[in-house]
């Protein structure tokens, strides 16, 4: 992998001019005591109200509103501010729409930020945190091997990653794996939700790390899976994206495609995550305890990758639910194109003030 450290070296002036780019007086209006749903396309930790905003303004492409939360200095970036929620931690700050018009910033990525340097040109310059997850190690360097990476995750800094740079095109952050056995899935709320195992072998990233992972823009998730006769299937969803843990992790997935049925659009969907010491699953029962794992149970799975192994390995489309699945493997990929169809709606958007239809 190719270090980061030249993009650091110009933290510092990225700061002082990024000054430029944000400087003026800017019409804002915020509410306490309420959040933007988002999408929330950036999510940065220890970081004061005004700062907040000044990340958004250097982002005019994408950046519509911040949510602040006070007591955690956390700060969202969110692409639209049509829906909001009650949620008293936090202050939410709209950004005056002919302020982000009249930018002088040009349209930068996700992951870079606009500056004014002192001939008054702007420029986009890649943000300090490095790459956000595989797909953009991928992107920047397509050669690299399937393997251990170290990513920038809003809130949490540096993280190591398993990448998978060949499947599907590569640039797939992997976020839970079963190979032999070795680890124990079955686990508490608290486990699953810090993550645990080990990132070479068997492990699961941690609910917290997925959910930050996936807040940095649209994602598709892929679900690969073998049997004993090493017969590989797949299914894959253009759309996956984990709420935080005062959602209990709830997912959203949408559509899917593969060489086996859907075991998971009708399943999941907007379910919780439960683990054996919390049930928050569709069922009378206890489906966490009943199947030996955490998952997003309904009532209760039409597939179990967290099951125990080689006795509740299940996806019942393929196998039924009495035949075990050897491995599994399931990650996350950005989805670019979704991501550049983001960004332009928001840039048209900010050239119309009104646009009913986003
Ligand atoms: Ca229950």
């Amino acid at each position: 992998m190719q270090p980061h450290q030249n993009v650091k070296k110009y933290w510092f002036f990225v700061v002082l001019l990024g000054l430029g780019c944000v400087g003026g007086v800017h019409t804002i209006s915020s509410v306490s005591g309420e959040r933007y749903t988002g999408p929330v396309v950036m999510v940065i930790d220890l970081l004061g109200q005004k700062q907040c905003i000044q990340k958004c303004l250097e982002r005019p492409s994408v950046c519509k509103g911040v949510n602040y939360c006070r007591q955690k200095l956390l700060c969202e970036l969110v692409s639209a501010t049509e829906k909001t929620e009650l949620r008293p931690e936090y202050v939410r700050v709209t950004l005056n729409v002919t302020d982000l018009a009249n930018s002088q910033c040009p349209m930068c990525p996700l992951d870079e930020v606009c500056v004014i340097l002192s001939s008054n040109k702007s420029h986009c310059i890649k943000d300090d945190r490095g790459p956000f997850d595989c797909t953009s190690i991928h992107t920047s360097n397509p050669s690299d091997l399937t393997g251990l990476y170290t990513i920038g995750l809003p809130v949490f800094g540096h993280v190591s990653v398993y990448c998978d740079m060949e499947t599907d095109g590569g640039g797939w952050t992997v976020f839970q794996r079963r190979l032999d056995g070795s680890e124990d899935f079955n686990r508490t709320w608290e486990e699953y939700k810090i993550g645990f195992g080990d990132i070479t072998s068997e492990f699961w990233l941690g609910n917290d790390k997925l959910h930050y992972l996936l807040s940095q823009g649209k994602y598709e998730l892929r679900f690969d899976m073998e049997d004993s006769d090493n017969q590989p299937h797949y299914v894959k969803y253009s759309s996956f994206s984990v709420g935080d843990e005062a959602s209990k992790y709830t997912v959203s997935i949408s559509g899917y495609t593969g060489n086996v049925g859907d075991c998971f659009t009708n399943t999941i969907q907007f379910m919780k995550f439960s683990t054996k010491d919390q049930d928050n699953d569709a069922f009378d029962g206890h489906c966490a305890v009943s199947y030996n794992s955490g998952w997003w149970y309904n009532n209760c799975h039409c597939a179990n990758p967290n099951g125990l192994f080689g006795q509740g390995m299940t996806y019942r489309h393929w196998h039924t639910q009495t035949y075990f699945l050897k491995s599994t493997k399931l990650m996350v990929r950005r989805n670019v194109q979704q991501n550049r169809e983001a960004l332009l709606q928001v840039h048209e958007s900010v050239e119309v003030p009104f646009n009913p239809d986003y």
